[in-house]
Parts: structure tokens; C-alpha cells; sequence
């Protein structure tokens, strides 16, 4: 059949397989999106929400950017597509020598994708790849975290953590291990910054090479700070620790960086920030400003130069999309550097975190509060799950946020916030409020 010209269906909310929606409830009570502008969101019918997501955590420069429509314009005015594969289009590799140069150590290699998804199973086969071409093909094993998400690829998923993304879905990758998750309550409840305790948990890596012999495995992935979970900053010296025992057995290190890459710490990525580079970096969100879907893998030079070996006309690795460095993303992506550099938004970000974190943790005493994180311009709020209902009052906590002019994320029964880096002072003060209000109302 060709397209219909008239709506097909009476209720026209009704085509649409939502991701990862109550589909069934939403329909029946939607919250709907028609314009954004800055840190705000209008509904169909003009009622202003305050962003305290950016987006879902990737419009870190703030919506409807004039610099990147404009490039974005310009790019398809000039050309709608071109393939990167045997092929190559200027704005692509101009992108690479860009992010390169403001990645910390030796990460200098570009690799681009279309989701952070694609980026975790890139950078997974990426790691495969390499350990085979060095010559340690027995190297497949792969070691995620509890708790963690790295996107929903059957590779993702299966180094991922959060259950409820892998249970339906079979018996997913293989030779997969995971770390034990680093939220203790008992002993780090209300940290405010990088928790105290835990840096011992990722010696449990040395248990596990311990099980399996180092030389089974190719790398672990991580996300620095923990996001989809209910944010989850790392304790003090945790990466540092990990970092030391994969140098140790020949381990890469992967970092996910999805949502902690562009700024959300105050640095250009958690790498930084903590001073330890890992060998392959996963981004995607920020690095468009979520304008045009794009992906990437930084990886550094060993990887690189690794993999570049056999026949010169042989390809070094079978692995790519057909939207890989697509020109419309790579235009948003340089516009969206360009902003990050000019308006000094990394730097903004690390000085707004004070202030950030002092407001989040003046909730405390809200109602039901159980713990408090933060780091840099994020933090994940829990709340005491409602007799047996998990998630219930997180739920409603979101739900009531929205219907008083804040948009906050609901993970089960913690409330996790990540605002634009432009955000203002006087914009967190309402956020904190709203919050507080929503937390009050669901108690
Ligand atoms: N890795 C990490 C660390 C992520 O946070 C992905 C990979 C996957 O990215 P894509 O682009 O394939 O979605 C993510 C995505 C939430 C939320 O509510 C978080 C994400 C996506 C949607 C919602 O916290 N993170």
C-alpha cells in the first residue's frame, strides 16, 4: 500500500510501539511534547516544563541550538548522505581530528556509530578484534557490573546489569562475568561527591581472573558514574584500582561514557576527571546534543595500530553502518563542540556543581528520602519503596514532577536529574523545589 494521505486510526496514539513505556497507561493518560527552546519543554497545549533531564540526558547544550540547525542546514543543502565504507566525506574525518584532539592520553582514534547502544557492541567487537590480532585469540570472555547499563544490543545487555532489561531475552552473549555494583548504602548514604568506601570491590576483578585465567579475558566495561540505574558516582580510587589490575593481566578498559563524555562532570569526559584513561571510550548523547542520533568509540593508539596490520588492501575490521559518520550528524557535532568551546559549557558545568549539590541534598528531609547522590551536574535521588510496589512511588514522583512543570527521570524508586549544562542558578532553585513538592506529594 502507499503512505495514507488522512490519519488511518481514531485513536492516533495507538501505531506507536513505544520504547520502553507503559504503553497501555500512557495512551490512556499521555504526557506529550510539542516545543523546547533553552532549558524548557512546552506540552501540546503550552504548559512550560523545566528540563531536569537534558532530554534523557543528552541535550547538554541546552534545545533548539540556532549554531546547529544552521550546520545541519548547511550540511544537507550541500550533501544529504554519503557511505563510509571504501568512501569518505571531509566533515567525517575533520570530526575525528577535532575529538581527538580534545581527548585526555593517547585516545586519538575515532570510531562513529548512530546510539550509545552501537557504540557498547562496537566497542566490545572492537576489543575482540584486537585481542585476536595480538595474538590472543583465547581472549573472549567479557566482564560487565551489576547494575549496569550499556545500552540494549544483545552485547550491551549482556554485560549490562539492570535485570529487568535481560530476563525476557534469552540466554543473550556467552562467557560474560559481572563486578558487584558499588552502591552501599550501610556504610556511603548521602555522600556527597565520590563515596568513601568501596574502592575494595574492584579487586573483585582479581577474583575473577582468579576463576578464569586472565588469559580468557579480552576487557571490562564500565560506566564511570552509573546512570540509567539511579546515577551511582564511583567510590574514591575504585577506577584507578580497576585500571591497575586489567594493566595488570593484559585486560582492556573499557569506560561507557555515554552519559558522563561532554561535560556532565565538568570535564570533557569521566576520564578526566578522574585521571585514568581507559583503552576504548563509548559516547554518543552529547557528543550531537542529541540533534542528529550519532555514536562513537574513542579508542586509543595500541587499538588502532593493532588492528592495522595484514594486506594493505585488506579490511582491518568487518564491522560498520550505514549511517556511520553520517554528514548531518557529523555537522551537528562539530556545531555542538563549537558551543561547548565558545560558551565554556564543560567548565560552567564543573563550576555550577556546588551549588548542584548542595541544593539536591537540601531534599534529605522531603519524605522518604533513603539516600542522596551526586556528582557533577547529575544526581539520582531514593526513595523508600511503597509497601511491595517497587517503583510505584517513583512513578507517581515523576508524574507528579511533570504535572508541576519539571521533567525528572523515575528509575524504579529513585529520581535521577541531569539539567542542561546552560542551566542557571536560579533554574536550579526550581528544580530543587519542584522536586521537593513532587517527593512531599508521593510520601
Ligand atoms: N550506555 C550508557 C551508559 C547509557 O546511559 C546507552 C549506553 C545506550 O545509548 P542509546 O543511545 O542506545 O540509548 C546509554 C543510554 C535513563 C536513560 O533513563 C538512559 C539512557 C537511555 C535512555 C534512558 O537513565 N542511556
Amino acid at each position: 500500500m502507499t503512505p495514507p494521505s488522512t490519519q488511518p486510526t481514531a485513536n492516533n496514539l495507538e501505531a506507536f510501539f513505544m520504547p520502553f513505556t507503559a504503553n497501555r497507561q500512557f495512551k490512556k493518560n499521555p504526557r506529550l511534547l510539542a516545543k523546547a527552546k533553552g532549558v524548557h519543554y512546552w506540552t501540546p497545549e503550552g504548559r512550560k516544563v523545566i528540563d531536569g533531564t537534558a532530554g534523557l540526558w543528552c541535550v547538554n547544550a541546552g534545545h533548539g541550538r540556532e549554531e546547529i540547525k544552521a550546520a545541519i542546514m548547511k550540511q544537507l543543502d550541500e550533501m544529504d548522505y554519503a557511505p563510509s565504507f571504501q568512501m569518505g566525506h571531509p566533515k567525517s574525518f575533520e570530526l575525528a581530528a577535532r575529538h581527538a584532539a580534545m581527548l585526555p592520553g593517547d585516545l586519538n582514534h575515532a570510531f562513529y556509530c548512530n546510539s550509545g547502544s552501537e557504540a557498547v557492541d562496537s566497542a566490545l567487537k572492537i576489543a575482540l578484534a584486537y585481542q585476536r590480532a595480538r595474538g590472543e585469540g583465547t581472549r573472549t570472555r567479557l566482564i560487565g557490573r551489576e547494575r549496569g547499563y550499556h545500552g540494549v544490543g544483545f552485547g550491551g545487555i549482556s554485560v549490562g546489569g539492570m535485570v529487568n532489561n535481560r530476563k525476557w531475552f534469552g540466554a543473550m552473549l556467552p562467557g560474560v562475568d559481572h563486578l558487584p555494583h558499588t552502591h552501599d548504602l550501610k556504610r556511603n548514604a548521602f555522600s556527597r561527591g565520590e563515596p568513601q568506601h568501596g574502592v575494595e570491590l574492584a579487586d573483585e576483578l582479581e577474583r575473577i581472573v582468579g576463576l578464569h585465567d586472565a588469559s580468557n579475558i579480552a576487557a571490562v566495561i564500565v560506566e564511570p558514574c552509573a546512570g540509567s540505574t539511579g546515577y551511582l558516582p564511583p567510590p574514591k580510587g575504585y577506577l584507578k584500582r580497576l585500571r591497575e589490575i586489567c594493566d595488570k593481566y593484559g585486560i582492556l578498559l573499557i569506560f561507557d561514557e555515554v552519559i558522563t563524555g561532554f561535560g556532565r562532570l565538568g570535564t570533557g569526559f569521566a576520564a578526566e576527571y578522574f585521571g585514568v584513561i581507559p583503552d576504548l571510550m563509548t559516547v554518543a548523547k552529547g557528543i550531537s546534543n542529541a540533534t542528529v542520533p550519532m555514536g562513537g568509540v574513542f579508542v586509543r593508539k595500541h587499538i588502532y595500530d593493532g588492528l592495522m596490520n595484514g594486506p594493505e588492501n585488506a579490511v582491518e575490521l568487518f564491522h560498520g553502518y550505514t549511517y556511520s559518520a553520517h554528514p548531518l550528524a557529523c555537522a551537528a557535532a562539530s556545531a555542538v563542540l563549537d558551543i561547548y568551546r565558545d560558551e565554556g559549557l564543560f567548565q560552567r558545568s564543573a563550576e555550577l556543581s556546588k551549588y548542584w549539590e548542595d541544593g539536591v541534598h537540601s531534599l534529605k528531609g522531603a519524605g522518604g528520602v533513603t539516600d542522596i547522590r551526586n556528582l557533577g551536574l547529575a544526581a539520582g535521588i531514593d526513595l523508600e519503596v511503597r509497601n511491595n510496589a517497587p517503583g510505584a512511588r517513583g512513578y507517581d514522583t515523576f508524574v507528579k514532577a511533570f504535572e508541576l512543570g519539571l521533567m525528572v527521570r523515575a528509575a524504579g524508586d529513585c529520581i535521577a536529574m541531569s539539567p542542561p549544562l546552560v542551566i542557571e542558578k536560579g533554574q536550579i532553585d526550581e528544580i530543587i523545589e519542584i522536586t521537593g513538592k513532587a517527593i512531599k506529594a508521593t510520601a
